[in-house]
């Protein structure tokens, strides 16, 4: 009986178990899998490949900061296509503004959409808000997450709709203001990961269930006589 429980449990909750993980270089967007790469612009001494495990820039070379010159509001995006479609089912998103006496005003960002392009038009995956939080006399901060807990870190992850596409675009909304003079959005790394679902365990019919047991009682009665 506990292992048909067992089953019902996991056809019942086995799809949506919780995935996390630090930042990968394995992923499904490395960017050594990835053909071309576009944005709104990055810093002048950044590189766009940053945000998918890339080592290029000269400054603060494996992560990805964009320009200063824009105003809060503004969204900053990026788009590549891969080599070949990625079936993706889970995200990782780890982004940092500035750390301490600052704030988000200092490369955070507000809000984080995905699209996937599917059928010749866009289709949105994943799309929230960033929460704002209070630490010690710091706010509004990102507040830290599960693998980088120093405040000004914040890691997305998130299980998505199962998702095949090529093309891909990713949009970091700017909290600061351009007086801020260093606004311009930080961000660590973007993967992109596949998690196989957990096998289903067929459950018995009602009629497999009742034969089972009657050749069970019938097993039993001939073992007292
Ligand atoms: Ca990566």
């Amino acid at each position: 009986m506990q292992r048909l429980l067992l089953s019902v449990f996991l056809v019942l909750f086995g799809a949506s178990f919780a995935h996390a993980s630090a930042i990968s270089n394995t992923d499904l967007w490395q960017y050594t899998n990835i053909q071309t790469i576009s944005s709104s612009g990055v810093h002048p001494l950044s590189d766009v490949r940053g945000i998918f495990g890339g080592s290029f820039a000269p400054v603060e070379p494996v992560q990805t900061i964009f320009p200063d010159d824009k105003d809060n509001g503004y969204n900053h995006w990026i788009q590549w296509t891969l080599y070949s479609p990625s079936t993706v089912t889970d995200i990782n998103l780890v982004i940092a503004h500035d750390g301490a006496p600052f704030n988000m005003n200092h490369r955070g960002i507000s809000h984080f959409k995905l699209e996937a392009y599917i059928g010749s038009q866009w289709v949105t995956v994943f799309d929230t808000d960033i929460e704002q939080k209070t630490y010690g006399s710091y706010y509004p901060v990102y507040g830290g997450s599960t693998h980088y807990p120093d405040y000004n870190f914040l890691e997305v992850e998130a299980s998505i709709a199962q998702t095949t596409a090529q093309t891909w675009r990713a949009s970091f909304t700017q909290f600061g203001d351009i007086s801020v003079a260093a606004s311009g959005p930080r961000i660590l790394e973007l993967d992109g990961i596949y998690t196989a679902p957990p096998p289903v365990v067929p459950v018995p019919e009602p009629s497999t269930i009742i034969l089972c047991l009657s050749a069970l009682v019938l097993c039993v009665k001939r073992l007292r006589r």
